[in-house]
């Protein structure tokens, strides 16, 4: 097959992906991305891009013939999800033996359809988890680079107590204080002044429609309107979608050598091209790049590739749970989409837990405080890969989840036993499940920073190649984790362009 060259090649095009697009073009780097999944700027029959929550269609998700809400059901209905057409939708959900993990697909990844919460974690926390990163550097460089790139803002704290549509929230505070805890607002890349105009009924709703998972056609500062946007803005960036790399290899000379699929709408493949560069960022994320890197290991692409890859990956200690609230403790009918805040009872060292007050937007009154919490879960698993099927595999277990869920537990039996509330037992499947514990947002790790590459992303066994995204960090973080990732790979980048390039 005939190859295309390019100086540098980024795979993927969320946090990790666009950070490394935008400073390899400002830095005269003839740059070409790939991602697999499309560009979401075209409206569709409707006259949006996007499809809303309420009645997904094709749009929603990544090649399903039916979606998969991470809340099932609702009064143990199967109310929540809906038979769509197969074709390059916009969240993903990758299923592993007993995990399962969601992800973004198109350009702009994970920041086309997740929450928006942009947290910095706790410096002490941040240390513990990168003992060999220059905390005050990146406190005093990396993370206020990242945040204002990103356009991370807060909700005006008098207009949060007044609205109606974060009642739902200010419930979920009364409850936590009622058992002495305490709760922190949580900033997001929103545009909380659009959302106020849409409240006032000046501007299209979005987040007050009720969009969020599967993409908002307004007032997100999503990756493609920030950093993706810029690195176009240099005029030494392409961005090439529903192109899947499929493996990588080194030629004699050192370039890099990808092979990739490129698909149509239906998801046949409609041609296999080749690339070339000297450059390599791997950005597909926690899963898409340990994968790649696992199968260029043990299928002998790239051999020299270190025990590293593929090792240390974790869920964040995400769990999911409801709780129902007393009559009048009530939620709204009417819920913002993006969450501003968190049950923050990190500092308690015998169960560590940030808890996301997440909403349930309904259209009608239920009683429902829904969370997202992370714990401080230290379980760990590897991806593995298998020559019979050619699949890359993880090795997580149920009995790993269950460490996130009893730590999860102990802080909302607290809330619960403070308010006289109990759980919700009918919002994930019909087994009568309190705790969401097969699934998360939050997947990190693979290729630990220091581990599988030295301490600025570089991979060990292969000089230019780079990884820049989730996979980077240890799998746990104690907050979400975007704003990390886009500060650590500024951080890569900074370092990269001064000493990797230079003629
Ligand atoms: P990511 O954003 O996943 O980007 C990887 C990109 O690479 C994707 O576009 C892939 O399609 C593409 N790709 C992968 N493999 C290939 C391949 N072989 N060839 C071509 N392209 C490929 O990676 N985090 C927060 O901080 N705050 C939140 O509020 C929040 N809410 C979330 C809600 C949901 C529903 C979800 C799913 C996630 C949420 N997250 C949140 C997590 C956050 O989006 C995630 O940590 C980042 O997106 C990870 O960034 P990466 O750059 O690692």
């Amino acid at each position: 097959a005939a190859v295309d060259n390019a100086t540098a090649i980024v795979v993927g095009s969320g946090y990790g992906g666009a950070v490394a697009a935008l400073r390899l073009g400002q830095a005269g780097i003839r740059t070409l991305v790939l991602e697999m999944g499309r560009l979401w700027n075209t409206a569709g029959s409707d006259g949006k891009v996007f499809c809303s929550t309420s009645a997904p269609d094709q749009r929603s998700m990544w090649f399903r013939t039916r979606t998969e809400a991470p809340l099932a059901t609702f009064l143990w209905l199967d109310l929540v999800n809906k038979d769509i057409s197969a074709y390059p939708g916009v969240l993903d959900r990758v299923h592993y033996d007993h995990m399962s993990v969601y992800v973004g697909r198109g350009v702009g990844g994970g920041s086309l359809v997740n929450g928006g919460m942009a947290v910095t974690p706790l410096k002490s926390y941040f240390a513990e988890q990168f003992p060999t990163v220059d905390a005050d550097e990146m406190y005093g460089t990396y993370f206020p680079r990242a945040r204002s790139m990103l356009g991370v803002n807060t909700v005006d704290p008098a207009w949060f107590e007044s609205t109606e549509w974060y009642q739902f929230t200010r419930t979920s505070r009364k409850a936590a204080a009622n058992a002495g805890l305490k709760t922190t607002f949580v900033p997001n890349v929103y545009d909380f002044g659009y959302m106020q105009r849409e409240a006032a009924g000046t501007a299209t709703r979005s987040a007050l429609a009720g969009e969020v998972i599967y993409g908002n056609n307004q007032g997100k500062r999503s990756l493609d309107k920030t950093y993706l946007a810029a690195a176009l803005g240099t005029g030494n960036v392409t961005i090439h979608t529903l192109e899947k790399v499929r493996s990588v290899t080194r030629a004699s000379d050192g370039s890099y050598v990808l092979t990739v699929d490129r698909i149509d709408t239906t998801g046949t493949v409609v041609e296999t091209k080749q690339y070339s560069c000297t450059y390599l960022f791997l950005g597909g994320g926690s899963l898409g790049t340990t994968e790649l890197l696992v199968r260029a290991r043990d299928t002998g692409t790239l051999p020299d590739l270190t025990s590293g890859v593929g090792a240390g990956w974790g869920t964040n200690g995400n769990t999911m749970l409801g709780r129902a609230n007393h009559l009048w403790d009530t939620v709204g009918a009417n819920q913002a989409t993006m969450p501003v805040m968190g049950i923050d009872d990190w500092a308690n060292t015998a169960n560590p837990v940030f808890a996301e007050i997440a909403p349930l937007p309904m259209g009608f009154e239920h009683w429902i405080s829904l969370y997202l919490a992370i714990t401080k879960n230290p379980e760990r698993a590897s991806f593995s890969y298998d020559s019979t099927s050619g699949a890359v595999k993880l090795g997580w277990t149920p009995a790993q989840s269950a460490v996130s869920v009893a730590m999860a537990k102990k802080l909302f039996d607290r809330i619960n036993a403070a308010n006289l509330t109990i759980y919700r037992y009918d919002l994930f499947g019909s087994t009568s499940k309190i705790f969401a514990d097969d699934f998360t947002y939050h997947p990190l790790g693979g290729c630990v920073l220091g581990k599988a590459t030295d301490d600025y992303g570089r991979v060990k066994g292969y000089s230019r190649l780079y990884i820049t995204d989730g996979s980077l960090v240890p799998g746990s973080l104690g907050v979400n984790p975007f704003v990390t990732i886009t500060a650590l790979a500024e951080r890569t980048m900074a370092r990269v362009l001064a000493e990797d390039t230079a003629p």
